[in-house]
C-alpha cells in the first residue's frame, strides 16, 4: 500500500458498489492468491522462493512435469503444504464469512488451494483448482486417505502414483465445480474478483460470465489487471483493508 502515509489514506468505497452489494439477491466471489498473501502465503506468481526459485510454476505445476520427475512434485508440494500449515486466515477471509450473512446469497469460487476459506469459517467453498492437502490417485482420480511417508505415495487399490489432489495446468476442472461454478456467475447480481491476476482460464472467464449476465462486476486488487477497465469497480487495496470495510459498509 505505499508509504505509510498512503496507507494512512482514507479507503473510500464507493457508495454505488455498497448500494448494489446491498440490494444484491446473489453475490459471487473469485478469489485468488492475492486473497491469502496477507497471511504469509506467497502468490502463485511469487510463490518461489529458494531451492524453487529456479521453477516456472507453469512448467511444474502440469502432468507431464509429474510423470517426468514425481519425486520432484512431491518435494514441491510438501514444501507448500508446510508453507500454508504456518498460514492462518487473515481478516480478508474472515470478512468473506461476515460477508455471507449479509446478502441473501454468496457462492465462493476460489482459485487457491490453501483451504485458508475454510478454516476462516466459509462453507460450501468452491474449489476451482483443488485442495493441496488431498492425495488422489494419478490413474483413478480418486482421493486416497493414507500415512504412507513414502517419497511418492502410491494407490492401495491400483497401485498407480499418488498426487496432490489440484487441477495442472492442461488438466480440466471437474465438470460439477465448472458447472456450479459457471452458473453462479451466470446468476449473481454483482460479482467480486478478489486478489488474483485473471490470466488463468477458465477461471478468469468467470467475471465475463457474469459481466455477460448484466451483474456488478468489482475487482479488488492493489494492483489492477487488465481486464479492470471492463469492470463496473476497481478497487486499489489489499483485500485484508477492502473487504473488512466493504462489511463494515453493509452492515451499517
Ligand atoms: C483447462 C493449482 C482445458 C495447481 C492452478 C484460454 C486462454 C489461455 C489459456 C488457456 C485457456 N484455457 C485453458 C488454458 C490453459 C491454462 C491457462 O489458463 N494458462 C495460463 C497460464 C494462460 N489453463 C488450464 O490449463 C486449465 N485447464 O482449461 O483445461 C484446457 C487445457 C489445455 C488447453 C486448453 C484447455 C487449468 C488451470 C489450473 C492450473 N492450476 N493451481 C497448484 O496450485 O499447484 S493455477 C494457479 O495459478 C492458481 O490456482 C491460480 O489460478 C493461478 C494464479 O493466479 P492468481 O491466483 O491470480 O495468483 P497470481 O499470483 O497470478 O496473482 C495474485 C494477484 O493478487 C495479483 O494480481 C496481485 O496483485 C494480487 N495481490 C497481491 N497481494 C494482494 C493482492 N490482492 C489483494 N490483496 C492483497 N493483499
Amino acid at each position: 500500500m505505499g508509504s505509510s502515509r498512503n496507507s494512512q489514506r482514507k479507503l473510500r468505497l464507493d457508495p454505488d458498489l455498497v448500494s448494489a452489494l446491498r440490494d444484491a439477491r446473489h453475490v459471487c466471489v473469485l478469489t485468488g492468491a492475492g486473497i491469502s498473501a496477507e497471511s504469509g502465503v506467497p502468490t502463485f506468481r511469487d510463490a518461489q522462493q529458494g531451492l524453487w526459485a529456479k521453477y516456472d510454476p507453469h512448467q511444474l505445476a502440469t502432468p507431464e512435469a509429474f510423470e517426468e520427475n514425481p519425486e520432484l512434485l512431491w518435494r514441491w508440494y510438501r514444501w507448500r503444504r508446510e508453507l500454508v500449515a504456518e498460514a492462518n486466515p487473515n481478516p480478508g477471509h474472515l470478512a468473506l464469512t461476515q460477508l455471507a450473512e449479509l446478502v441473501p446469497r454468496l457462492t465462493l469460487v476460489t482459485q487457491n488451494v490453501d483451504g485458508l476459506h475454510q478454516r476462516a469459517g466459509s462453507h460450501d467453498v468452491i474449489e476451482f483448482h483443488g485442495n493441496l492437502f488431498d492425495d488422489r490417485c494419478h490413474a483413478e482420480g480418486c482421493v486416497v486417505v493414507h500415512n504412507q511417508q513414502a517419497a511418492v505415495p502410491v494407490c492401495p487399490n491400483c497401485g498407480a502414483n499418488l498426487r496432490p489432489g489440484v487441477v495442472w495446468f492442461g488438466e480440466t476442472i471437474p465438470e460439477n465445480v465448472r458447472n456450479q461454478s459457471f452458473a453462479a456467475a451466470a446468476d449473481c447480481s454483482v460479482f467480486l474478483s478478489v486478489g488474483t491476476s485473471s490470466l488463468v482460464y477458465p477461471a478468469a472467464g468467470l467475471a465475463d460470465i457474469a459481466r455477460e449476465n448484466c451483474a456488478i462486476v468489482a475487482e479488488i486488487n492493489p494492483n489492477p489487471t487488465l481486464h479492470a477497465e471492463t469492470y463496473d469497480f476497481a478497487i486499489v487495496g489489499n483485500a485484508g483493508v477492502v473487504l473488512p470495510k466493504l462489511v463494515e459498509s453493509l452492515a451499517t
